[in-house]
């Protein structure tokens, strides 16, 4: 290796478990070696293709200038650096309360959950939870299944939150292309 006294220890059968047992079999050898770690190739991902990333300074704040104000480089939640690690999982569920959201939107509707034990538009609560036709959630200032977005304001935050990422759509739902 480039540094004196380290070693790059090679195998034969070199797989996701041999590894991991490899590198922890030598660190318990404390009176051998100071650590141990699996020798990776590390990849970066592409950034999203959806167009308007960049106008989402809580993303990604390279400050570039919006709408005439120059943007504080550094100052976002580091989502491209994430974004290497895990772009999310359909198998977690986020409940939002705000005006309702527009699950039709094309960078949405594939992200949206869905009520899987309620028969939409039968006028019936099939799973009974106490609201009729709840498919996308609740409206409960009109006390309807129906919770479109009348207001769109929480289809932007929706956006943010579960837009679907890298598949080159946006809108001003996020403000073009985040999630
Ligand atoms: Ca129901
Ligand atoms: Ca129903
Ligand atoms: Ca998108």
């Amino acid at each position: 290796m480039f540094s004196p006294q380290s070693y790059l220890v090679a195998f034969d059968d070199a797989n996701l478990d041999t590894v991991p047992n490899a590198v922890a079999a030598y660190a318990q050898e404390k009176g051998l070696f100071e650590f141990a770690e699996a020798d990776h190739i590390v990849h970066a991902l592409a950034t999203p293709n959806d167009p308007n990333l960049g106008f989402l300074w809580g993303l990604l704040n390279a400050g570039q200038l919006i709408q005439g104000v120059d943007g504080t480089p550094g100052a976002d939640i580091k989502t491209t650096n994430a974004w290497n690690f895990t772009t999310g999982s359909s198998n977690i569920i986020v409940g939002m309360i705000d005006s309702g959201i527009d699950y039709n939107h094309p960078d949405l509707t594939n992200n949206m959950w869905r009520n899987p034990g309620e028969i939409p538009g039968n006028g019936v609560d099939d799973d009974g939870n106490g609201f009729v036709d709840d498919v996308f959630g609740y409206n409960f200032v009109t006390h309807t299944g129906n919770p479109y977005d009348d207001f769109y304001h929480g289809t932007a935050t929706a956006g943010v939150v579960g837009a679907v990422g890298s598949n080159g759509v946006a809108s001003w739902a996020c403000v073009g292309g985040c999630g």
